[in-house]
């Protein structure tokens, strides 16, 4: 199977078992810091960093590495205002009519509302557009597998890598998207999956206190 001359030498960095206890600790030791934001300063950073973190997330395996994903970043304060008014209409809609008296129950913790200033404020807005079937050279349409799947993984990675920098992020899902689509412009095959600010926190800001569930909840040994 792996006769392919395509295939190249892994060469793989190993570690012993200590080092990899100690490395995966301090990895989730790191990741347990990683807190959701909703209200951001307006500071800037360079983009160079998001860049990075935008590589980093499209190092995320794929469908047959079909690798079915767009970062649109969105810098122009016109547009910003555009998709907080689309996302704001949209929401009231929710909060006051879509969404199930035990749904709006479970948001109370986490003050919530239609009104989404961050969309504005935040340096930059990341809109994730995942790609349905990508379209070849005489425009016939090619297929992309578990797009779903290998979008969320890449979002995973985005997130951690947004963490990793020091950096701050919301995942926001103004739903339904599809008025991010007609913003940006963006063609047929590509649908919005993810609306996320990136910044810093304002001053003095505060989070939920969020318990996470103990490794015995989320684990079944066999
Ligand atoms: N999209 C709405 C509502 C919302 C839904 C869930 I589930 C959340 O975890 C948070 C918010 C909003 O962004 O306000």
């Amino acid at each position: 199977m792996q006769s392919d001359s395509s295939f190249i030498p892994l060469n793989p960095k190993t570690y012993s078992n200590e080092e990899m206890v100690e490395r995966s600790r301090l990895y989730y030791e790191q990741m347990d810091q990683r807190r959701s934001v909703r209200e951001y300063s307006d500071q800037s950073f360079p983009v160079e960093i998001l860049e990075n973190i935008i590589k980093t997330a499209s190092t995320a395996p794929s469908g047959a590495h079909k690798q079915p994903w767009t970062f649109c970043v969105v810098t122009s304060s016109e547009i910003k205002s555009k998709i907080r008014e689309a996302a704001e209409e949209e929401e009231l809609e929710n909060y006051s009519r879509r969404m199930s008296d035990s749904w709006l129950e479970d948001l109370k913790p986490f003050g919530t509302d239609h009104i989404k200033p961050f969309i504005e404020v935040a340096p930059y807005i990341v809109v994730v557009m995942k790609h349905s079937y990508e379209f070849g050279d005489e425009g016939e349409k090619l297929q992309n597998y578990y797009v779903n799947e290998s979008v969320g993984i890449a979002v995973g990675f985005f997130l951690s890598a947004i963490h990793n920098a020091g950096l701050f992020a919301l995942t926001h899902t103004p739903s339904p998207m599809r008025f991010l689509k007609k913003i940006l412009n963006r063609p047929e095959n590509e649908q919005p999956y993810l609306l996320i600010p990136v910044g810093l926190p304002s001053d003095n800001v505060r989070v939920p206190d969020i318990k996470r569930k103990g490794l015995e909840e989320i684990i079944e040994r066999y």
